[in-house]
C-alpha cells in the first residue's frame, strides 16, 4: 500500500514535469499602437556600416515612417528622397523592447517583411550593453531579398552547436563565437521553405516565427500564413502556449557543447532595417544576388525602389 502511495506520486511528479516543460503563459500581448509603449527607437550610428540614418519616434511618426492602427503596426525606411553622397544614409527605424528576458518564448506575426535590393532587415535579441558575452539570437535575417535565410547565435569563445541537429534547416558554421569565421555566428539556413523571407514571405501575407529560450536550448520555427500544421496555440495567441507540441524546429541550437546559461543573460528584442553594410553591401554578396549598380548607389539613387522595404506586425507575443 505505502508502495502504491510512493510509486503515484512518483508517477504524478514525472507526468506533472514532462507537462510543464514546453508550458508557457502570456507574459505580453504588443499589438498596434501597443509596440510604442513596449519599444523605444534607437536613432543611434549603424553598428554594421549600413547606409541608413535611424531616426527617434517623434520623427518616424511624422515622416509615416512608423504607423499603428488598433491591429497593426508598420515601420518602414523613407521611399521619397534620393540621397547625395554627402548624405549619411537612408531614413530607417530601429526599434528595441524595453523589457528584456532570459528563459522565454516570443511569437512573432509578421504580415510583410521589408524586400528590395540592398535592404537588410532583421528581427533579433541581444544585450546590447554586453555584447557579445550577452548573447545575440537573430530569430530572421537576410539580405537583397535572397530567400531562405537564416537563424544564428552569435557568443562569447566556448559555444558550438553539434554537427547534426534535429531540425529542419541546415546549419551553415557551427562555431558561435564572434571571434570565429568573421563573426559568422552559427547559422541555419531556413532551407525548408522559401517564403520564409523576403518576397517570398510577402506573397503569402507572411506567417510567423517564435523561438524559444530554456537552458536547455535555443529553437526557432516558422509556419507561413496558409501552414495547415501551424500550431493553433502560436497562431492565436493563445493565453496558454505548448510548444512540445510544435513540432520539428526550423533551427535548433542545443546546449550539448553550449552552455546556454552563461553565454546568454537578459536580452532586448531589436528589429532592425538597415541598408548595404557589412553584410548585404558587402560587394561579392551585393553582385551574387542579381541586384543592380553597387549597394550604396542604388540606394541612394531609387527612393521608390524601397517601397516595399516595411514590416507590419499583427502582434509581438512574450511567453514566460
Ligand atoms: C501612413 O502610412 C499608412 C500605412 O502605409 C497609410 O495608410 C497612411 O495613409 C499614411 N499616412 C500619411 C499621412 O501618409
Ligand atoms: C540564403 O539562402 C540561400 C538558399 O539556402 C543561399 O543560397 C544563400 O547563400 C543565402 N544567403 C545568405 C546571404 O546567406
Ligand atoms: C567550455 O564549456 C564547457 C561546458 O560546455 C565547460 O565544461 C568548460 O569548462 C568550458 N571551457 C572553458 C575554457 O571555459
Ligand atoms: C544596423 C544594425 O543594427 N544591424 C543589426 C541588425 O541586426 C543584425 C542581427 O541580425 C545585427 O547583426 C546588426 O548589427
Amino acid at each position: 500500500m505505502k508502495m502504491n502511495v510512493v510509486g503515484s506520486s512518483l508517477t504524478l511528479a514525472l507526468l506533472t514535469g514532462s507537462a510543464l516543460a514546453g508550458t508557457y503563459v502570456l507574459s505580453e500581448n504588443i499589438v498596434g499602437e501597443g509596440f510604442y509603449n513596449s519599444f523605444n527607437f534607437e536613432a543611434i550610428p549603424d553598428p554594421t556600416n549600413g547606409r541608413v540614418t535611424y531616426v527617434d519616434q517623434a520623427t518616424a511618426q511624422s515622416l509615416n515612417l512608423t504607423y499603428a492602427t488598433t491591429d497593426t503596426f508598420i515601420m518602414r525606411a523613407d521611399d521619397t528622397t534620393v540621397l547625395t553622397s554627402t548624405d549619411p544614409g537612408r531614413n530607417s527605424v530601429r526599434i528595441r523592447s524595453n523589457n528584456q528576458y532570459t528563459t522565454h518564448v516570443a511569437v512573432f506575426d509578421m504580415q510583410h517583411m521589408p524586400e528590395g535590393c540592398g535592404t537588410w532587415p532583421a528581427v533579433w535579441e541581444t544585450d546590447e550593453s554586453n555584447w557579445p558575452d550577452g548573447g545575440e539570437v537573430d530569430i530572421v535575417e537576410g539580405v537583397n531579398n535572397v530567400e531562405p535565410n537564416q537563424s544564428t547565435l552569435h557568443t562569447s569563445p566556448n559555444c558550438s552547436m553539434p554537427a547534426s541537429t534535429t531540425q529542419l534547416g541546415t546549419a551553415v558554421y557551427t562555431d558561435c563565437d564572434t571571434t570565429a569565421n568573421g563573426n559568422a555566428g552559427c547559422g541555419v539556413q531556413l532551407t525548408e521553405d522559401y517564403n520564409s523571407f523576403g518576397p517570398g514571405f510577402n506573397s503569402v501575407g507572411g506567417g510567423w516565427y517564435a523561438m524559444e529560450r530554456t537552458n536547455d536550448y535555443i529553437k526557432v520555427w516558422f509556419w507561413e500564413r496558409d501552414d495547415e500544421s501551424a500550431p493553433f496555440d502560436a497562431t492565436s495567441g493563445a493565453g496558454t502556449i505548448d510548444t512540445d507540441n510544435w513540432g520539428t524546429p526550423a533551427a535548433n541550437f542545443p546546449n550539448t557543447d553550449c552552455d546556454l546559461e552563461t553565454h546568454f543573460d537578459a536580452n532586448n528584442i531589436i528589429i532592425n532595417l538597415t541598408f548595404c553594410g557589412d553584410w548585404a553591401g558587402n560587394s561579392a554578396v551585393y553582385a551574387a544576388s542579381g541586384c543592380p549598380s553597387d549597394c550604396v548607389d542604388y540606394v541612394d539613387d531609387n527612393p521608390t525602389a524601397f517601397t516595399n522595404a516595411y514590416f507590419e506586425f499583427s502582434s509581438i507575443n512574450v511567453y514566460l
